[in-house]
């Protein structure tokens, strides 16, 4: 059973989105704002559609904070979605005398024809409207609470896009504190100003051959114990669970941890991080990076670095080919509005999904019932190892 768990329900144009999250100490200092600048976040980013302009996502505490603290009970989190005003009637959970017009023209690309099938819905806005990325905003918001939860022990989680479509960031050899200011200055979370304008130029181009983009983020974790996973069985392997967390978030196809991909074309000799030791602090160090803080499953103590590919979004004004369910037709899709690019905003669900994996396996080895467990905890397991011969 996973130690920081966690649900999310909600449809995109619903009345709200709802988390609840559960297993997180008591006494650890949690306030709306710490989660609505994490929402507000992935509100932005050039490229976003029309939908955006009439959400602002603010998330109100039901339940499992009280004075700023976490209680240790489950903690009930609520997002309203603006957008619902002009969906009472598509989407009222009553049954309707007059029914809505059904949608019967799956997007390729999309859940819509896939889960139309597995769930034998006609109508397939019952799909639609879990598939589409709207919930993210829910998963931030858990993210959000992880988050809090490793400030408690010093662990920093924070996103950067490195690609945009064809446009890829230059070498950045910046330290983590100034890559992250720079990540949360940029319209699209890119720390590289030059590649931020080009990015912006090929999300411009798309929108005006009506189509999208994806693009690459990279989310690096710093300050992580050594030791957090396990080699001992696949499920405990924290890369492994990194990886599904990654891969969850709506229009993710790909996920590398380090050099990821780029190692299988090299030499061991080229890829593999030397062991040095730090007299001083008592700890063994890498000078380099390439395994991204893990190995063999575990953190190593080095900053955890994962990336993720985003597929261009699947909405196109420019439609591909599909077939209507009711009548076998095909059909040049209708299209309503859609995102031209989403990699910035995916980019700040990376970052929770990351932080979510990291809590999890965090609890996994220091579980506690108080904030205050937690750091002893922690601290005298970092102490341990500084003894270490
Ligand atoms: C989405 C389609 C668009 C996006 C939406 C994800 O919404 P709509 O169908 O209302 O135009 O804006 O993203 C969000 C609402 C959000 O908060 O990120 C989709 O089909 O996945």
């Amino acid at each position: 059973m996973p130690h920081f768990r966690w649900m999310t329900a909600g449809e995109s144009h619903g009345p709200q989105l709802v988390a609840i999250v559960e297993g997180v100490p008591a006494g650890i200092p949690l306030r709306t704002d710490d989660i609505n600048e994490d929402l507000a976040r992935r509100q932005r980013g050039y490229g976003r559609g029309g939908r955006m302009k009439i959400e602002t996502d603010r998330v109100e505490f039901a339940a499992g904070v009280r004075d700023g603290l976490t209680l240790g009970s489950p903690i009930a989190m609520t997002i309203t979605n603006h957008d619902h005003q002009n969906w009472l009637d598509r989407m009222s959970p009553a049954l309707m005398e007059i029914r809505p017009e059904a949608v019967t023209r799956p997007r390729p690309g999309h859940a819509d024809l896939a889960g139309g099938l597995k769930y034998n819905r006609r109508d397939l806005r019952d799909i639609l409207e879990r598939a589409s990325a709207r919930e993210t905003a829910a998963r931030t918001a858990v993210g959000a609470v992880a988050k809090c939860l490793l400030a408690e022990v010093a662990i920093d989680v924070f996103a950067h896009v490195i690609a945009i479509g064809p446009v890829q960031v230059g070498p950045l050899d910046l330290p983590h504190a100034k890559l992250k200011s720079r990540a949360r200055a940029s319209d699209l979370a890119c720390a590289d100003e030059d590649a931020e304008a080009r990015m912006k130029a090929a999300i411009r181009d798309a929108a005006h051959a009506g189509d999208t983009l994806g693009g690459v983020f990279e989310v690096i974790a710093t300050d992580v114990p050594v030791g957090l996973g396990s080699h001992v069985h696949w499920d405990r392997k924290l890369d492994g669970r990194l990886a599904q967390a990654l891969m969850s978030i709506q229009a993710i196809k790909g996920v590398e941890i380090g050099d990821g991909f780029r190692t299988a074309a090299m030499r061991g000799s080229q890829v593999h991080d030397a062991i040095h030791y730090d007299a001083f602090d008592k700890r063994f160090t890498r000078p380099t990076n390439r395994a991204g803080g893990l190995e063999g499953g575990i953190t190593n103590g080095e900053a955890v670095v994962c990336r993720a590919a985003m597929k261009p979004i699947a909405t196109l004004k420019k439609a591909l080919p599909s077939v209507d369910v009711r009548t076998k037709e095909p059909f040049d899709a209708a299209f309503e509005r859609s995102d031209v690019c989403a990699v910035a905003a995916a980019s700040i669900v990376g970052e929770a999904m990351v932080a979510i994996a990291l809590a999890d396996a965090l609890l996994e080895k220091f579980g506690s019932d108080s904030s205050r467990e937690l750091v002893r905890n922690v601290g005298s397991y970092v102490a341990q190892c500084k003894e270490f011969e």
